[in-house]
């Protein structure tokens, strides 16, 4: 090969090779409302993909217990995370829930904190033994797109790599169907869901 032809085919890989990583890096953007009925339950929704999973880097996540009540009242994890739960109260709080595997931290006071990685995917009702009007759900998602709604019901979901992905909502007691979006890198979509009985 001439020298010519070999920096030219060099210079294609590196062009190429610089492509590759743009796209890689540059996904879309999915935003929308999820609109409820009853409204009251709007709050506790949260809209996640179904895919895609890829390779999770597991974080750690905190839920406080603060003013007898777990803060936030929704927490999304991805699957393979772990939560801390604090407590900031001058009390005795005890962490459990009954669902899926089924969890419970004990009792802890003032200044102590105890974690628990989830083991399957969907939610738990997080409760606290000692005063029953203590709920929080912990919403454990298949992939790291998910979202809490805000007080609207508006969602941002970010970094979504481009495809077609099934967009699922979790809703403390209502239901919506899947909707298929397709994510083009650099772009943004918008969903909007309805919950309801
Ligand atoms: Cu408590």
């Amino acid at each position: 090969m001439s020298t010519i032809a070999t920096r030219l085919s060099r210079l294609l890989l590196l062009v190429a090779s610089a492509t590759v990583g743009v796209a890689a890096a540059d996904g879309g953007t999915i935003t929308g409302k999820v609109e409820a009925t009853p409204a009251k339950y709007l709050e506790e929704t949260v809209v996640y993909l179904k895919g895609p999973k890829g390779a999770v880097k597991p974080e750690v996540k905190v839920m406080d217990q603060r003013a007898m009540a777990f803060i936030p009242h929704v927490l999304a994890i991805t699957l393979g995370d772990t939560v801390k739960f604090q407590n900031h109260d001058g009390v005795v709080h005890n962490v459990y829930s009954p669902d899926n595997e089924g969890v419970n931290l004990g009792s802890f006071k003032q200044e102590e904190e105890r974690s628990y990685t989830f083991g399957q995917e969907g939610s738990y009702s997080q409760l606290c033994s000692m005063h029953p009007e203590m709920l929080a759900y912990v919403f454990v998602s298949p992939t790291p797109y998910k979202a809490v709604v805000d007080k609207k019901g508006s969602f941002t979901i970010s970094n979504v790599p481009p495809g077609t992905w099934q967009v699922a909502v979790w809703n403390s007691r209502l239901k919506a169907a899947d909707k298929s979006v397709t994510v083009v890198a650099g772009q943004t979509v918008t969903v909007n869901l309805a919950v309801k009985r």
